[in-house]
């Protein structure tokens, strides 16, 4: 199969012995462009994935790489002597030049992980037990993170997730309207707007820093075919200094609704209370013991705040012309923002059972009743 890129001859470039047999595009990511990439290796075939970094979306790719390298080589470190640890945590292959990643003629930055076998993403979510499996993952990733070493990690992008700003950008795109698309988006634009007061509040709670996944997709998290156990978080372009709460929020917002992220059939999308339940029990298994009282507090909230955030983000470049997020089909990113919406909508109407519940499962470690008054 032809590839957009000549991916054999940017395979040259890393240390991976062997012959090249064949690429073809991989994943469903928005971002960046992935192959699976096959080596014949004395007459075995081995499994590598490539990635080319949009360079668009993340404009410093060296310090994106610096970061990966020094987040994989910690928790490869961490997980070593476990049993499966290499399949625990991404392992960068190195170009030949000792480097990360290599940049091609085209000013392409590409990086190569080890394929991880026997193992698989969804896109949507199948049961309470795969919910809680990411999630736990994902608190594990950020618990083995909170001793990285000094320096703090590169912003790869500033203000990833300040959802103020990320309110502005739309206003600015409303009243420029460059592709007079406002016309096809007057409710969307009308509910942003009507929940402006809740973009500050993560922000405003004095939540402290973290090193942080902030793109904790359903799809992000490797779970392995035998075990269902969640094994392996990828997709790292950016981790950085951020707050947990990111993290579970997106979780909240990719795992409870049972259907893909541009559904159309706006009726199945739903809050679903054991997908959440799952969440909240995986996740406070591994990061129970490092997240502070507020944040526990905030949980629900979170789940709330950044399902508005990514559908402000896709109208926004809705009304943009469609230019961040890769688009398969004409009103892509108004269907991707649709299905944020409702899910705001149903995450609202779900929240005091929500926060009772998160009460209830913290309610080992700390009085429940005091939890539940705060929650009020
Ligand atoms: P994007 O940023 O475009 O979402 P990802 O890093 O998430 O890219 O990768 C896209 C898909 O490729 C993932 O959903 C996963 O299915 C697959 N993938 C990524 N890394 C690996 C790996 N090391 N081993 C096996 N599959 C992988
Ligand atoms: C993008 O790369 P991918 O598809 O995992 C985006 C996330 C959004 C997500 C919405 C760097 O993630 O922030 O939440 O799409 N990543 C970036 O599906 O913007
Ligand atoms: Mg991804």
């Amino acid at each position: 199969m032809k590839t957009k890129y000549d991916v054999r001859t940017v395979a040259r470039q890393f240390q991976i012995y062997g012959e090249f047999r064949s690429a073809e595009p991989y994943g469903s990511g928005h971002i960046n462009d992935t192959y699976c990439v096959v080596f014949d290796q004395a007459g075995t075939c081995v499994r590598y994935i490539f990635q080319r970094i949009n360079h668009l979306v993340f404009k410093n790719p060296v310090a994106l790489m610096e970061n990966i390298a020094r987040v994989t080589l910690h928790l490869g470190v961490q997980s070593a002597g476990a049993g499966d640890a290499s399949r625990r945590s991404l392992t960068l292959v190195c170009a030949r030049d000792g480097r990360p990643f290599h940049q091609d003629a085209d000013g392409s930055h590409w990086r190569v992980y080890l394929f991880i076998e026997q193992a698989r993403t969804y896109d949507a979510v199948e049961s309470p037990a795969q919910a809680f499996e990411a999630a736990k993952a994902f608190g594990l990733f950020q618990k083995m993170l909170a001793n990285l070493p000094a320096p703090r990690l590169h912003d790869t992008i500033p203000d990833f997730h300040h959802t103020p700003k990320r309110f502005l950008a739309l206003e600015k795109a409303v009243a420029a309207d460059a592709f007079n698309r406002a016309v096809l988006a007057k409710p969307e634009i009308e509910f942003a707007l009507r929940h402006q007061s809740i973009t500050s509040i993560l922000l405003e709670a004095n939540l402290p820093e973290r090193v942080t996944h902030n793109d904790t997709k359903f799809n992000n998290v490797m779970l392995d075919d035998e075990t269902g156990r969640g094994i392996c978080v990828i997709d790292l372009d950016t981790v950085m200094p951020g707050l947990a709460l990111y993290d579970f929020g997106d979780m909240v917002r990719t795992t409870t609704s049972p259907v893909k992220e541009d559904e159309r059939d706006l009726s199945k999308v739903t809050m679903q209370f054991p997908m959440f339940e799952g969440l909240v029990r995986g996740y406070l298994s591994s990061a129970g013991g490092f997240l502070t009282k507020d944040e526990k507090r905030l949980l629900a909230f979170s789940g709330k705040l950044i399902t508005f955030e990514i559908g402000l983000r896709f109208l926004t470049d809705f009304l943009a012309g469609d230019t961040y997020f890769k688009v398969h089909r004409d009103g892509h990113n108004l269907d991707r923002c649709r299905t944020q919406f409702k899910l705001v909508e149903s995450i609202a109407s779900h929240e005091d059972a929500m926060n009772e519940l998160v009460a209830s499962v913290v309610s080992s470690a700390e009085p429940v009743a005091e939890l539940v008054e705060e929650l009020r």
